[in-house]
């Protein structure tokens, strides 16, 4: 049995970790470190219990237990606490087990927080969250002794927290899942880009998700910032309820007291002082939308401290996130943006809004049953030409047609989609890859698509 050694366990905590994927792995490593006995679950009952434990160091595995498919009453005799991984539903059926038997549950990040040490930023927002977050982990690496960049964007906030000291800073990508079983999670600084729907079919009612983002800041004191989109309406009110000095950002008005956009120029007005902070016309990432990851960036750098030129040197050498409206090569005056990451008809939308002047979009690939009316509706007179391909092609092309652009072709791959495109594009213009679709039928993955799109357009030069 895997009790043997548990029971005569006497070192620390019994504790609970829940969901065995990079997370739950993460925050049991991090208490094995600690002294700390783990009880291991899953929901999975395929999972393989010796495959699970050879991601342990052999010296904690008498230290480990592992139960899988269903977590009984008996399984939470002297569990302290459980550590619950994001994926998982609080209304799964063991996670009201839990709390009939009052075991409390943390969030992962509420563990890492435990463990870590030095100042932390914590960034949450339904879009964005990635690309703001991976700027101010650029600005911190030039400014702390040590910093990391961690959470949502991929590496748990316990895989790092004990290589923290007093002098490194963590920025965080937070998101919902993470925020719903906080406790004392309390970050230097705090940052709500923007709410908009998502992730209903978990939170369920638009109240919550926000009452969830709104919970970043809920452990902030005076001594603290949070930084808010004024843009934003449920945020705007959000500031009279925050302990913290909040700070707004605005890409639509001057604001008295914040950073806003003024034509192509980020501003920062403070007790009545009015300075110029940076040009966007000189970054490398396009669009309003990434104009507001920016401000938020520089509120959220200044606020913990950092020096104005180091941020905005920072801000003009940054470049996309991999797959975001990633500016790829010029060729022969062409400029050629890789946006695979543009799954859905949202974020194609605001990545033809980010292309300054007449573009050609390569899209289509899998049908998730989108509509792309408003999709095409956003083209106006700025796209000139639409290259399909995969099984939504035809849906597309219908759709498009019905809104009266009929410059299309169809091809069957990306090789001919970008020679289709290179052999029309002129001086100025842009080509993009911005699908609309999931990529699956014709790639193994997004990424896969954005990597030969990029190869295709480099064998171009
Ligand atoms: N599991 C159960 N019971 C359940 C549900 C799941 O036991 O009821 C188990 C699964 O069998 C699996 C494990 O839980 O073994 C997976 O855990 P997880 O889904 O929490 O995934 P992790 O690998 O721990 O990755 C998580 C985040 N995943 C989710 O929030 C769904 C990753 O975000 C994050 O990068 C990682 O932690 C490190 O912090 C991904 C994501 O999709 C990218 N995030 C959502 C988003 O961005 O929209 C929120």
């Amino acid at each position: 049995t895997w009790y043997f050694s548990l029971s005569v366990y006497v070192g620390g905590n019994m504790i609970g970790v829940a969901g065995l994927g990079k997370s739950g792995i993460s925050a049991a490593t991090l208490l094995l470190k600690n002294n700390e006995a783990v009880v291991l679950f899953d929901s999975n009952k395929e999972l393989n219990k010796e495959e699970i434990l050879a991601k342990f160091d052999k010296a904690y595995h008498k230290n480990i237990d592992i139960i899988l498919g269903e977590l009984k009453k008996s399984d939470l005799e002297d569990m302290s606490y459980l550590v619950i991984s994001p994926g998982i539903d609080l209304e799964t059926d063991f996670v009201q087990v839990l709390k009939e038997n009052n075991i409390p549950i943390w969030s992962e990040i509420e563990l890492g927080f435990k463990y870590a040490k030095g100042g932390l930023v914590a960034i949450t927002g339904t879009n964005g969250k990635t690309t703001t977050t991976s700027l101010v982990g650029e600005i911190m690496s030039k400014f702390a002794k040590s910093s990391f960049t961690v959470g949502n964007i991929g590496i748990p906030y316990t895989d790092i927290a004990d290589k923290t000291d007093e002098d490194s800073v963590t920025v965080l990508e937070t998101s919902s899942f993470q925020l719903e079983t906080i406790i004392d999670f309390r970050p230097n600084i705090s940052a709500i880009l923007n709410i908009t729907p998502d992730h209903l079919n978990r939170h369920h009612t638009m109240e919550n998700y926000i009452k969830v983002k709104e919970d970043i800041s809920k452990n902030q004191t005076e001594d603290d910032f949070c930084i808010l989109n004024y843009e934003d309406e449920a945020l705007r009110e959000f500031a009279d309820r925050v302990k913290a000095e909040v700070v707004f950002f605005s890409s639509k008005r001057k604001l008295e007291n914040g950073f806003y956009l003024d034509k192509d120029i980020i501003m920062q007005s403070k007790d009545g002082v009015t300075k110029e902070i940076l040009d966007t016309k000189k970054l490398n990432i396009l669009g309003r939308h990434n104009y507001e990851n920016v401000m938020a960036a520089i509120a959220i750098s200044s606020s913990y401290g950092v020096p104005i030129d180091s941020i905005v040197n920072s801000c003009y050498a940054f470049h996309a996130v991999e797959h975001r409206i990633e500016f790829v090569k010029e060729v022969n005056g062409v400029r050629y943006y890789n946006d695979s990451k543009g799954t859905n008809p949202d974020a194609a939308i605001q990545a033809v809004l980010a292309m300054p002047a007449a573009t050609y979009i390569i899209a289509g690939g899998y049908d998730k049953g989108s509509e792309y009316d408003e999709w095409i509706e956003s083209f106006g007179t700025k796209v000139k030409k639409l290259v399909l391909m995969g099984a939504t092609a035809g849906k597309i092309e219908e759709c498009a047609k019905k809104h009266g652009f009929n410059d299309i072709v169809t091809v069957d791959s990306m090789q001919e989609a970008v020679k289709v495109c290179a052999n029309e594009a002129k001086t100025g213009e842009y080509v993009l890859l911005s699908p609309a679709c999931a990529s699956w039928g014709m790639f193994k993955n997004y990424e896969e698509r954005g990597r030969i799109f990029k190869d295709c357009v480099r064998e171009l030069g």
